[in-house]
């Protein structure tokens, strides 16, 4: 029987368990990446486990998320990764360098070897071959330190494709269609992999913006194989060296099969506040616009903002519409800036913004009250704009830049015939804004530096006995981190001081929520399913860690959150019988005795409620290892009492 391209990777890359779908498996990483938001948190927990030098391949820290310096905090903690990472072995890519994913695509991702991120949307690295998968940032410490990396053995999705994409429809259409018909559960516990005859019809960047938005679908990871369209990629980034040429077996065998013919494809936008709210231009119908931002890492590529300056060219930015640009890297931005697209894009009005996250979490350009903004960005929940009553829109960069225009939701195929757009033979390079590590004999000159705003986090204590602690929350289905830990200029800069962060936690469902927790000394929350979507920010699990949380019950968990509530030590129960999520109120008294006891035996475990007087079953799906690391208090505690 044949293998999938994932099979092949992950089985090349085993240290633990067996490859058997469903259970636990441990891979070698070979590289990893951090970005500035979660990237402190994962420092000081790497400086933690006391390892003197990183012992992957390649490991890098971006600066890009938090590049609004409009207090010390940014940009102390700017300094203070980049102090470890000249130390320990990391290379620092500078705040200007650009997006992460974009960043790591171009200059460092290799097909074939595996990479974790503290970033949900690590997953880009699949658009060359890459198993690329996003994490906290506990997970990526220990693998910066040459630990093991856990998940759940993936099923595995084939998306065949056939056809060609028209004119003027997208990559971008490609991933909305596949949100739509499988939906943000649809890919838990699975990887995605693209085959097909049109993959060769697909460019790396229009991959990439694929697999980027895969993360969408809470797939653990989607990749597209590595073929000629990869090595003239890597050869134009002057890295024909990195190639190797991957496929998936003909006669490999999946899970599921979905069909998609990309010449059927049309323009789509995901409408408020989902991503797989997916509809055509017709069915959305007439929809007058405020705002576009055209950027982020799933559409910011070059190939994106040539398409984009072709649009623009000549043409003026309706009055009624702000457009900003975020060209995803500084090797993009350069490009446009030689070949007179930049200038292109500034005489039609578009804000140049620099290379960053910069709208996409909420860093700038929040649109008015009520706005309604298209984006060709991966997200839109409710409020992550920074405008709670806004409606954000997600869209190819051929629909924002037409739209921007037009004023109103316009279909890019109004604009007729499409010329070929190509990427360059060669990319223009020159990685000055990446800084190397020193040598190891010279680690001892160098000295991190540390900000004010740098509180040491939270360390859980071992689990006790019984939980007895009420409920201190209870929210419904698709709870995002960003309504568990919001972001935002506001907010972000407050990432590395746990304690100071916590006052946000869930503010968006209800204010009162921190106050409560911190005076009930010790609670659980109760959520719905799918509980936990979106970031992989693991301050969605050490405010509520901070906050005194010891258990979460939910009808489903979302997986980067799961992993990171055991990180940190709360215990993630699902309802047996989801009826009984019904019968649960906010501040009822719930009890469960001798919780160690009950895990040993089994996964299910009793919890009583004192309030209403009835017992009901959850259960605890955890692997010995997960199991364990709750006994110790969470990973830090596990991996130090393991060492
Ligand atoms: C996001 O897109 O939500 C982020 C900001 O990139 C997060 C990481 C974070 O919260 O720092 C992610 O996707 O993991
Ligand atoms: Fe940055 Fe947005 Fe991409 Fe997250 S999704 S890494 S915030 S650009």
């Amino acid at each position: 029987m044949g293998l999938t391209l994932t099979e092949k990777i992950l089985s090349a890359h085993l240290v633990e368990g067996e490859m058997v779908k469903g259970t636990e498996i441990g891979i070698k990483i070979d590289q990893t990446l951090t970005q500035d938001a979660t990237g402190t948190m994962a420092y000081l927990e790497f400086e933690a486990m006391g390892v003197p030098r990183v012992k992957t391949e390649k490991s890098v820290a971006y600066i890009d998320h938090n590049t609004l310096q409009s207090g010390f905090e940014n940009a102390d903690d700017h300094r203070f990764i980049g102090s470890v990472c000249k130390k320990h072995g990391i290379y620092f890519s500078r705040p200007g360098n650009g997006i992460c994913h974009q960043v790591h695509l171009e200059r460092f991702g290799k097909p074939g070897k595996t990479l974790i991120g503290s970033d949900s949307h690590t997953p880009t690295g699949g658009g060359i071959g890459m198993i690329a998968i996003g994490a906290g940032g506990m997970d990526v410490a220990v693998a910066m330190g040459g630990g093991t990396y856990y998940i759940t053995c993936p099923k595995i999705v084939k998306v065949n494709l056939t056809g060609k994409l028209r004119s003027w429809v997208a990559a971008k259409d490609v991933i909305l269609e596949v949100l739509k018909r499988l939906s943000v559960k649809g890919g838990v516990g699975k990887v995605i992999e693209y085959c097909g005859e049109g993959v060769k019809t697909l460019s790396v960047p229009e991959r990439a913006t694929i697999t980027n938005m895969g993360a969408e679908l809470g797939a653990t990871t989607s990749i597209f194989p590595s073929d000629e369209t990869t090595r003239l990629f890597l050869k134009a980034q002057g890295r024909e060296e990195d190639y190797t040429p991957l496929s998936a077996d003909s006669d490999a065998v999946y899970d599921e099969i979905v069909e998609i013919n990309l010449s059927e494809l049309v323009p789509l936008a995901a409408c408020p506040h989902s991503p797989d709210n997916v509809k055509s231009v017709e069915e959305i119908g007439n929809l007058k616009i405020d705002q576009v931002c055209i950027g982020s890492c799933t559409n910011s590529s070059l190939l994106d903002m040539l398409k984009v300056a072709h649009i623009l060219k000549g043409k003026t930015v309706h009055p009624d519409v702000s457009l900003s640009i975020a060209p995803g890297s500084k090797q993009v931005l350069n490009m446009l800036a030689e070949n007179g697209a930049l200038a292109i894009m500034i005489d039609a009005g578009a804000r140049i913004l620099e290379s960053a996250c910069g709208p996409c979490i909420g860093m700038g350009q929040s649109p008015n009250s009520k706005g309604i903004s298209l984006r060709t960005f991966n997200r839109n929940f409710e409020g992550r704009s920074g405008t709670k009553d806004a409606q954000i829109y997600l869209v190819s960069p051929e629909m924002a830049a037409v739209s921007a225009l037009t004023g109103v939701l316009t279909d890019p195929r109004t604009l007729g015939d499409m010329p070929e757009f190509k990427l360059p033979e060669v990319f223009e390079i020159n990685d000055n804004m990446i800084v190397p590590p020193v040598d190891e004999e010279k680690m001892d000159t160098v000295e991190i530096l540390r900000g004010p705003n740098i509180k040491p986090f939270p360390i859980s204590k071992q689990l006790a006995d019984d939980i007895d602690a009420g409920v201190s929350l209870k929210v419904g289905d698709n709870i995002t981190t960003d309504h568990i830990m919001p972001a935002g200029a506001k907010i972000l800069p407050l990432r590395s001081n746990i304690p100071k962060i916590s006052e946000y936690c869930f503010a968006v469902c209800d204010e009162q929520f921190h106050d409560r927790a911190l005076e009930m000394g010790k609670s659980i929350i109760i959520g719905g399913s799918n509980y936990g979507q979106g970031s992989s920010r693991e301050h969605a699990a050490l405010a509520p860690l901070y906050l005194g949380v010891k258990a979460v019950i939910t009808k489903s968990f979302a997986r980067i959150h799961m992993a990171n509530l055991v990180n940190a030590g709360i215990v993630p129960m699902t309802f047996a019988d989801e009826k009984d999520y019904d019968l649960i109120d906010k501040m009822d008294e719930l009890s469960i005795k001798d919780i160690v006891g009950q895990l040993k035996a089994g996964d299910i475990i009793k919890v009583t409620n004192k309030t209403k007087g009835f017992d009901f079953d959850v259960r605890v799906t955890l692997s010995e290892r997960q199991k364990e690391m709750l006994y110790a208090g969470g990973l830090l505690n596990y991996t130090k009492n393991n060492a």
